[in-house]
């Protein structure tokens, strides 16, 4: 059969989108359709628009040149995981781990809402691609918006416009997010996935992870069922390359639930003389097995979404220096220079400002000034240490993985696991307390799967399945090692064990030096930990005592532990693996 001269296929490919953009169209009724090109004129045209029209602030030009302020409603300011639906056929496939509804039930549902939501306003066209437009792991996406506010971010945030189009229009396939503000009504608010038909609908939020719809939405709940099947992982999780004082560089990947610090690991300052951390990515890895048979890794994300509050020169330098340009800042206080400030920022807050909900604010005034949840996106190609291979088409390969969590007690620094299943259960038993502020109520541990409860797109069981499976995929020797990391471990008066920060620089060097088989560990029920001399701690005044609590095994607690593990596996109804049993029963007959 002979193939269409290219240009035909690139017009018909084009029409797909076009298509769809007419359905969407009829259905929502915008007086303008707009297709973005993603071009830096646009950027800055959509950008002079919207500060026109006061729904962007400028700010100071001298101190933050390119860089706008921007105010979501009040009620728009999370996630909103109660509200996020995975929707396929059988409700087993979503599993325990979402909130489920038929396909059908959820199309009515929200095309409903959707009909003639766009009236009066402009649909925005987002073609977009997740991944370096040369890579053959990208995946690619179009989301119609009707919020300039998500193109602004979503420029930043992907490679957006034309050439995606193109990418698009090469591979044949694309999926389909369909989103606009509504009337930011919560009671009017879903977000929903149809991993069957690679597509999203969103309505009635403006924020984050819910109307950016490349990030949470694709590049991990689309992206990990559409992994599954193709045999690779979609993973929430920072990228960092890591070189020793001799140039020996390692490139790590860690999992850690939200508002653990992934951010400040992935860029951080080691504090170690000679050591230097380069990043790739601080939320997102798409992960597959090279043709050297290890694990590569690449960010599929362009820029950061970070979380301002305890954002400061002290905390993340680098971040800090990354959104200091052509960056949006939403939900900060502004200052009367016009500058932005947050809580934490390591900046006397202004005499007084104008808060994030855009009232009158002064420090005195008893709440706070900048939303706990309040963010900055900045493009990741400011950050000064952003990796040379951050780009590369292939990603790089992964020496080790590292899970963690925020855990005052019980689990130590810094753990090994004896084999890839070990690790597989550690990323499993992943978990974190809840501070006071995140959830009303301190101290309750929320055990959060490889730090993906809220972004597998299936069920969890057959997650931890497609996990085991790569021991099969692979050589065992070429699988990166698995470590389990607590910066948060505090002593019985509640006083913190570990600096954190660039002194995790510290812990980073014995994970480097266990891969190039240089440091000393110590085989215990729970896994390899350092011995006590083998962790670097020079220069640090810590005590004895406490450099031992953080290295040693608490028996007590870790039973209690495994029975909270049990608890937890209970709940995926004898579809959890066989193989992570095993390792709960072994970690338990190991502790006695
Ligand atoms: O609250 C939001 O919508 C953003 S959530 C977010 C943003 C950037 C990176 N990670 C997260 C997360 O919740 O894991
Ligand atoms: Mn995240």
């Amino acid at each position: 059969m002979a193939t269409a001269p290219q240009h035909v296929t690139l017009a018909s490919m084009n029409r797909d989108v076009a298509a769809w953009v007419e359905e969407v169209a009829k259905l929502t009724q915008p007086q303008k359709v707009y297709w973005c090109d993603g071009s830096d004129s646009e950027f800055a045209a959509l950008k002079r628009e919207l500060v026109a029209d006061k729904q962007l602030l400028p700010l100071n030009p001298q101190s933050f040149p390119g860089c706008v302020l921007s105010r979501s409603h009040p009620s728009d300011v999370a996630r909103v995981e109660h509200l996020t639906f995975v929707c396929t056929k059988n409700k087993e496939d979503a599993g325990p781990n979402n909130h489920w509804l038929a396909p059908k039930q959820a199309h009515a549902q929200m095309d409903a809402l959707f009909a003639g939501c766009m009236q009066g306003r402009t649909l925005y066209v987002v073609p977009y691609c997740m991944g370096p437009i040369d890579s053959p792991f990208s995946r690619c996406g179009v989301e119609i918006t009707d919020s300039a506010y998500v193109v602004l971010n979503m420029q930043l945030m992907t490679r957006m416009g034309h050439a995606a189009l193109e990418r698009i229009t090469r591979d044949g396939t694309f999926v389909r997010g369909l989103h606009s503000t509504g009337d930011l009504n919560p009671e009017r608010r879903f977000i929903m996935h149809f991993p069957e038909e690679l597509s999203i609908k969103s309505f009635g939020s403006g924020y984050g992870g819910n109307a950016l719809l490349g990030k949470k939405c694709l590049a991990l709940r689309i992206a990990s069922v559409v992994a599954k099947r193709e045999g690779w992982m979609a993973e929430h999780m920072l990228i960092l390359g890591l070189t020793s004082p001799a140039g020996k560089k390692h490139y790590l990947a860690a999992a850690f639930p939200s508002a653990c610090g992934k951010t400040n690991l992935a860029m951080m300052l080691p504090t170690l003389p000679g050591w230097k951390v380069t990043c790739l990515g601080d939320d997102i890895a798409w992960i597959r097995v090279g043709k050297d048979g290890r694990l590569y890794a690449m960010n599929p994300e362009t820029g950061f979404f970070g979380v301002a509050p305890g954002t400061s020169q002290k905390s993340n330098p680098n971040a800090v220096a990354t959104f200091a340009r052509n960056s949006i800042f939403t939900n900060v206080v502004l200052t009367p220079d016009e500058d932005v400030w947050w809580e934490e920022m390591g900046v006397a807050a202004p005499a007084k400002g104008v808060d994030w909900e855009g009232k009158e604010w002064t420090p005195d005034s008893g709440r706070k000034g900048a939303h706990p949840n309040s963010r900055f996106t900045a493009p990741a190609s400011q950050c000064p240490v952003i990796d040379s291979d951050w780009q590369n088409p292939e990603g790089v390969p992964l020496s080790a993985i590292l899970f963690g969590g925020r855990r005052p007690n019980t689990i130590p620094l810094v753990n090994e696991a004896f084999d890839w299943e070990h690790g597989v259960f550690m990323g499993s038993s992943c978990g974190s307390e809840t501070t006071a502020a995140a959830l009303g109520q301190a101290g309750v541990l929320r055990r959060d799967p490889f730090a993906m409860l809220p972004f597998c797109g299936y069920n969890m069981a057959d997650y931890f399945a497609h996990w085991l499976s790569f021991a099969q995929r692979t050589e065992r020797n070429k699988l990166p090692r698995v470590y389990f990391v607590n910066w948060f471990r505090k002593d019985a008066g509640g006083k913190w064990l570990w600096p954190g920060y660039g002194e995790n620089s510290r812990v980073l060097k014995w994970i480097c030096e266990r891969v190039e088989g240089s440091a000393k560990s110590q085989r215990t029920p729970i896994g390899n930990l350092p011995t006590p001399d083998a962790l670097d701690t020079s220069g640090l005044n810590m005590s004895n005592g406490d450099a031992e609590a953080l290295t040693a095994v608490d028996p007590a607690g870790w039973k209690k532990e495994a029975e909270d593990i049990a608890a937890y596996y209970a709940k995926f109804n004898g579809k959890l693996p066989a193989a992570l049993k095993n390792q709960l029963a072994e970690l338990q007959r190991r502790l006695g």
